[in-house]
């Protein structure tokens, strides 16, 4: 196998001799108290003897995934392969809810390669956005990075998201600002769909795509966060709301379309999202009303 070529053969196996120079990666013991029902796999069973005692992961990728077999491998290459040239310590964070499609297997072969890789499983679980945070909760980098398995989030952006939280609190990348883009055949519903979304989150951000669910942030502003409630897909929003995120900043991405796995956003989401909205307004109110002066 070539590293970061596409491979949607969910029984890939991923063998040491593929010839991937594979980052040496310090990952730091596993926090294995996430959740007592969660099943944790660890890739950090040979720690490296100057290990011991490192203050943590510079970047901890979190990617959350329902029934994503297909991407993984693809995924986790091209993700290695874009981190490699500047970071040598990163982990990937892969949030399922007991998909039961050979995540775990393929995981598992990816970890035995040598991948900085760590699986959690939520078992009896189901949502994107509280596997999203079970994920930031369990990362032990300083810097967090959120992105979609089915590679609609361009792997190779992810070290310029890294790169310019130097100057923002929030990164987000973007498919609406100049070179940003999707692709072509998204539909006029669709792109209604995204707009009508967009617009309906104008009054908590003037980011341009603040549903994205491509973003990085610093661990600390992670950690300042209001309490988190949301519903449905949109994490990034809560977390630009909650964490009082003032300098959102946005780098273009070129958003392509999954060619693997099925979507499975639905009314029901599209219904939570504006839910979550009415919550949020709820908060801003609140947080405002409490602020002094
Ligand atoms: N853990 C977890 N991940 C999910 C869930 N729903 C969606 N995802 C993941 O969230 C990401 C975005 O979902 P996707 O279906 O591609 O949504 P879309 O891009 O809006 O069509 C993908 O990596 C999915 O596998 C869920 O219920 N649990
Ligand atoms: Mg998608």
């Amino acid at each position: 196998m070539q590293a970061g070529s596409p491979n949607h053969n969910s029984s890939a196996s991923i063998k040491q001799s593929d010839n991937l120079d594979l980052p040496k990666s310090r990952v730091a013991a596993i926090n294995t108290d996430v959740n007592a029902t969660n099943h944790v796999t660890d890739s950090s069973h040979q720690p490296a003897p100057d290990d011991a005692g490192a203050p943590g992961l510079a970047v901890s990728i979190v990617v959350p995934t329902y029934k994503e077999a297909d991407n993984l491998l693809t995924l986790v290459t091209r993700i290695v392969q874009a981190m490699q040239p500047s970071h040598d310590t990163f982990e990937i964070i892969i949030v399922d809810d007991d998909s039961q499609d050979g995540t775990e297997r393929i995981v598992g072969q990816l970890t035995d390669a040598g991948y900085p890789v760590r699986l959690i499983v939520r078992r009896g679980r189901r949502g994107l956005s509280t596997a999203v945070v079970e994920g930031v909760q369990a990362a032990t980098g300083e810097v967090l990075v959120c992105m979609d398995a089915d590679l609609s989030h361009p792997p190779e952006a992810v070290p310029q998201l890294v790169a310019a939280l130097a100057e923002a609190d929030f990164v987000i990348g973007s498919r609406y600002v100049a070179g940003g883009g999707t692709d072509q055949d998204w539909g006029v519903f669709r792109r209604l769909n995204s707009l009508a979304a967009t617009l309906l989150a104008r009054p908590f951000t003037s980011a341009r795509d603040p549903m994205a669910g491509f973003f990085a942030l610093r661990r600390e502003t992670f950690a300042s966060a209001a309490p988190l409630d949301p519903v449905g897909y949109k994490i990034g929003l809560e977390l630009i709301v909650k964490c009082r995120c003032r300098r959102v900043v946005e780098i273009p991405i070129q958003f392509a379309d999954r060619t693997a796995g099925k979507s499975k956003l639905n009314l029901r989401e599209q219904f939570n999202y504006l839910r979550h909205l009415a919550r949020l307004a709820r908060f801003r109110l609140m947080d405002r009303s409490s602020q002094p002066g």
